[in-house]
């Protein structure tokens, strides 16, 4: 549809720079055909644009002198129109700029214009400001002086803090703007203002200059995908300055009060830019003047996402694609997301969620925050698909269920979701530590099993009495170990036999030495591979096939000083000592 349009209008700005004709443009707007919606029938959305139009009509243009301002001033048409008076403070007289952008009506013109100028070099200047951004088609002069030997269109990006030449024209290109007459836009050049003297066909009185902002442009057909050019067509603000009154050197008969500058209608082609996500332009409450974002875009000129639609960057709208911005998946539990530029490299999908409501959390508010879980029956969609845990804060050790089942951390003896009821066989009690306690047992709690049982296995110390009791005392290195149903068998390497008395003789050499698993646990022993232990138990009469460590057995981790008090304790066995009844205990 641009190009179209785009085209037309080109047609249109050549056919008047070539002929210079008095017929108004606003017969060929009525020819464009603009996309009033930016959704088909189907709801697809596609590229759309505000109307081309006339976009300087009744706007009010910026001058920088208009005549009669200093009171009523002559000045002459032709030698055969004869001349008039104008001035500004009487409406019958005066020629203001409002006459630029009113009505044009080629059997009852309306011309502003300046005095007749003494110095022919004077700037007169005519700024257009929009307000926004508008794209730009052409921008057009229909003159009723004759029009200026030199003059210069530019354009502002910024609201007129910057302004970039679009064309120059001139009688001498070079003396006055150092540019040539034939210049020629090439891929290399083609944001760059050119100075052409074409404007000055005869007759010079009357007329048109006419700018097209892609005419010659080599990328003009496809500047859907040349951004340079798409900022070239942008405007906020349109200057005009006429530098140099034409006349006086070729026209002998040229009158001094017939020097001055006078314009009918300034006229600009051009659309609202909307980026293709908006059909109109309106105002927003402020009075200012923005585009009626669709497609999921916002902004003054759909120039960025929507809050919530965040999922893609943002695109301008092409022919093919209209590039509309896609809603993030937050489960119906946010109103708002950011773009991650790295989930989007990633998986394609750029939207995280913020401020997941309803007790949900996650990059998609698809799961339950902490302190709540799921109701299987409900989709994670719905408001209250999360339940809050609502742990018992007597039964309970936290205020964290299980975000699946929602199970809450019970104290020893409770049981229930929320923890709020004692196990079978347990009873309540007023303690808050240990709410439920074990029927059986005494009123103490119960502590934790592993806790106790570890407690009661802790080391064991050496000492004559304990070494005189016990049925063997061996040294060994361990070598292998395995899990056997409920045991630990360690495969170990007999290296010294002390003592032993009894029915299990043990031998030099390799053995298996059976300890509970959960003894194991608990570190009582703690066996390590490879290393050597001083081991003194009891023969236990029910176990007579293995030798098994108990909590009664003593094991130590051998070295030098345990060797000597072996050495010693074999010393005193041998002088008897094992055989009094008076041993004391820790000797
Ligand atoms: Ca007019």
């Amino acid at each position: 549809m641009l190009q179209r349009n785009i085209f037309t209008t080109l047609l249109c700005v050549s056919f008047l720079l070539h002929n210079v004709s008095s017929k108004t443009v606003s017969m060929f707007y009525d020819q464009e055909i603009t996309s009033d919606t930016c959704y088909n029938r189907y709801g697809r959305p596609h590229r759309c644009l505000p109307e081309f139009k006339n976009i300087a009509y009744q706007r009010r243009i910026k001058v920088t002198h208009t005549c009669g301002e200093n009171g009523p001033r002559k000045f002459c048409k032709t030698s055969y129109e004869g001349c008039g008076v104008c001035d500004a403070k009487d409406a019958s007289l005066a020629h203001p700029p409002s006459y630029l952008t009113d009505l044009n009506n080629p059997s009852d013109l309306t011309c502003w214009q300046t005095d007749p100028l003494d110095n022919s070099k004077q700037n007169v200047t005519l700024i257009l400001s929009l307000g926004k951004q508008f794209d730009i088609t052409y921008i057009n002069l229909e003159f009723c002086s004759f029009r200026p030997d030199a003059m210069a269109i530019y354009k502002s990006n910024d609201f007129g803090r910057s302004w970039t030449p679009y064309q120059y024209y001139a009688d001498h290109c070079m003396q006055m703007f150092h540019k040539s007459t034939r210049g020629i836009v090439s891929h290399g050049n083609e944001v760059e203002a050119l100075c052409t003297d074409a404007h000055l066909l005869r007759p010079l009185r009357g007329g048109r200059i006419a700018f097209s902002t892609l005419e010659g442009r080599p990328s003009a057909p496809n500047i859907d995908a040349n951004e340079l050019l798409q900022e070239w067509v942008t405007a906020t603000d349109i200057k005009v300055v006429f530098m140099k009154i034409s006349g006086n050197r070729r026209h002998s008969g040229t009158k001094k009060d017939m020097l001055y500058y006078g314009v009918s209608d300034f006229s600009v082609g051009g659309r609202c830019r909307c980026n293709g996500h908006a059909s109109k332009c309106v105002k927003n409450p402020q009075g200012k003047l923005v585009c009626d974002c669709k497609h999921h875009t916002s902004g003054v000129n759909c120039e960025k996402c929507s809050p919530f639609y965040q999922d893609r960057p943002w695109m301008r709208a092409t022919a093919n694609d209209a590039n509309e911005c896609i809603a993030c998946n937050c489960s119906n539990h946010a109103k708002h997301c950011r773009f991650n530029a790295e989930l989007y490299r990633l998986e394609g999908h750029g939207g995280e969620c913020n401020n997941c409501r309803h007790n949900t959390a996650g990059r998609f508010c698809h799961y339950c925050k902490q302190g709540y879980y799921r109701d299987k029956g409900k989709d994670i969609t719905h408001r209250k698909a999360c339940i809050k845990c609502d742990c018992h804060p007597v039964g309970s050790r936290g205020k964290i269920c299980d975000q699946a089942t929602g199970q809450c951390p019970c104290k020893e003896g409770v049981t229930g979701r929320t923890c709020n009821e004692c196990k079978p066989g347990f009873k309540k009690t007023k303690t808050k530590a240990a709410p439920c306690v074990d029927k059986r047992g005494n009123d103490q709690p119960r502590k934790d099993t592993r806790n106790t049982d570890c407690k009661k296995c802790r080391p064991l110390l050496l000492s004559v009495t304990k070494y005189c009791k016990r049925d063997f005392g061996i040294k060994v290195l361990i070598v292998a170990r395995a899990h056997i149903k409920g045991w630990m068998k360690f495969t170990v390497e007999i290296e010294e036999v002390f003592k032993w008395t009894g029915g299990n003789r043990l031998r030099v050499g390799k053995k298996e030495i059976w300890v509970r698993t959960r003894d194991v646990k608990c570190s009582c022993p703690k066996f390590r591979l490879n290393r050597r232990y001083l081991i003194v138990g009891f023969n236990d009469s029910d176990e007579v096939q293995k030798v098994v460590v108990n909590r009664r057995t003593i094991v130590t981790q051998w070295s030098a000083t345990i060797a000597r008090r072996v050495a010693k304790f074999q010393r005193r066995q041998k002088k008897g000592v094992c055989l009094s009844t008076n041993i004391e205990e820790n000797f």
